[in-house]
């Protein structure tokens, strides 16, 4: 049987775990929407019923690490997600055409109106205006006719014009580029609500020319099933819920003025290119999918889980004995980074430092340490730190390497980078344990000692 690979494969299995939360109140899409989520107290998925002036539902915090695992079917830790994402990396499955295109059945190609037809929100004050979050836009190389898919920020322009972010190392960008060398302007599909899955497959960090449906392909154990597009030459998720077709609008720009980050901060990119919509199409009654966008741990977690995997991928290439990695959402989802290294040898820690920061600009601190330590555990990797770490000769301070634009600190492009090896010595004093066999037999027959709430101590 099928897991399914659609959104509401994954909303089915969701509510089925009591990971689902409803907003059935009314919610104005200017800055509420974005307060809910921000507010609400847990990190199940949220639909909203209601949104004003919208006859759409939306639904936001699809992605989080037990969503994600409960959404794929698999256990609920750090390994089983690096194990899944791993294997969309190293077994890529390619993506099959259907006619049956649930995202087909309505198609809007004349008299098209997004802010009329899409729940969009604005989130943050001093932003452009409403953005679309949670796409993915996919395109193809003008020459080799391969498929890209990534994230993108839309901002919304007007009826049927959309502003796109995107940073000129992305792929996207080189697209663009060479479409416009051969003279043509380049056209993308835009799919809004998708299944978790291919939302961290858009987001790894791979060559130019690896289909990144084909990762997904391969996380999900099945080929991803793709409609063909109505007014573009580029192929949507059949399951997705809404697709938007646009092509780049030749030399065409908008200033953006200043937009959210990762790290919660406004930045000003300057200029984006502008889309010209020609075809809105979506399933009968969509969800609207969105990501609250910022400090926010969706956002961090989308391009997080990504990251850490093809870290781990690109680590193991020079230190074979790297195991986990894990990318810490007090780093913002993209700038910590923690390897555990299964018994290695001396200086193999430093050189997986250096790995991780030739594989990943965004990276500027990595800790490593032995697996013993469970590195999804701050208390554990801490405790490394405080152990194992002897800063006189651990701690790598690495001045002026290449950063991502999004920095923080804003220092010209470079920032000093920072690794620390919290590696256990020869001479480390043991570890005091409490004898194994008697730890599982406890474990094993815990009902015996009938542990209950108390509510008295006499
Ligand atoms: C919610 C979210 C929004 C994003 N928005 C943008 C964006 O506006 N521009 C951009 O260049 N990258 C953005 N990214 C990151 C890219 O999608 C990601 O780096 C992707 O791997 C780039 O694709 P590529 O490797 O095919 O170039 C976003 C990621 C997430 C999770
Ligand atoms: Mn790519």
């Amino acid at each position: 049987m099928t897991k399914g690979q659609d959104l509401r494969d994954a909303l089915e299995r969701l509510a089925q775990a009591g990971r689902l939360s409803r907003v059935t109140g009314e919610v104005h899409p200017k800055f509420e929407m974005a307060a809910v989520l921000a507010q609400q107290p847990n990190r199940n998925v949220v639909i909203f019923d209601r949104i004003a002036g919208s006859s759409m539902r939306a639904v936001g915090n699809v992605v989080d690490r037990i969503n994600y695992a409960i959404s794929c079917d698999i256990e609920p830790t750090l390994e089983a997600s690096l194990d899944h994402i791993t294997r969309g990396l190293e077994h890529p499955i390619e993506p099959v055409l259907t006619a049956e295109a649930p995202c087909r059945d309505v198609v809007v190609t004349e008299g098209i109106d997004l802010a009329a037809q899409l729940p969009i929100p604005t989130f943050f004050e001093k932003e452009a205006g409403p953005y679309i979050s949670a796409d993915i836009v996919i395109a193809k190389d003008p020459e080799t006719g391969k498929r890209n898919v990534s994230m993108n920020r839309l901002l919304l322009l007007g009826p049927d014009q959309l502003m796109i972010g995107m940073s000129p190392s992305h792929h996207l960008h080189q697209l663009k580029l060479k479409a416009e060398r051969l003279g043509k302007s380049l056209e993308v599909a835009i799919a809004i609500g998708n299944h978790p899955a291919v939302l961290v497959a858009a987001n790894a960090y791979v060559d130019l020319g690896v289909d990144e449906f084909a990762i997904a392909g391969g996380m999900l154990g099945e080929p991803l099933r793709l409609s063909p597009g109505v007014t573009v030459d580029v192929e949507a998720p059949a399951g997705a819920e809404i697709v938007i077709e646009a092509r780049f609008e030749s030399g065409e720009y908008y200033e953006e003025g200043l937009v959210s980050e990762f790290h919660g901060m406004y930045v000003d990119y300057g200029k984006s290119p502008v889309l010209r919509v020609t075809a809105v199409t979506h399933r009968n009654d969509p969800y609207f999918q969105f990501v609250l966008p910022g400090k926010y741990h969706e956002h961090f977690l989308m391009g997080g889980m990504a990251i850490e995997t093809t870290l781990l991928w690109n680590i193991r290439k020079s230190v074979s004995c790297a195991k986990a990695v894990y990318i810490t959402e007090g780093g913002m989802g993209r700038c910590h980074a923690v390897v555990s290294l299964a018994n290695p040898r001396p200086g193999e820690g430093q050189k997986a430092v250096f790995a991780a920061f030739a594989h990943c600009n965004l990276v500027k601190q990595v800790t490593v340490v032995d697996d013993d330590i469970r590195i999804d555990d701050p208390h554990e990797v801490e405790w490394a730190v405080a152990a194992r770490m002897r800063a006189q000769q651990d701690l790598m301070i690495i001045p002026g390497v290449r950063t991502d634009r999004a920095e923080p600190l804003v220092d010209g492009g470079t920032v000093a980078k920072i690794g620390i090896i919290a590696l256990r010595q020869q001479e480390a004093m043991p570890l005091a344990e409490i004898p194994d066999d008697v730890m599982n037999n406890v474990k094993r027959n815990w009902d015996r000692y009938k542990i209950r709430p108390a509510d008295d101590y006499t």
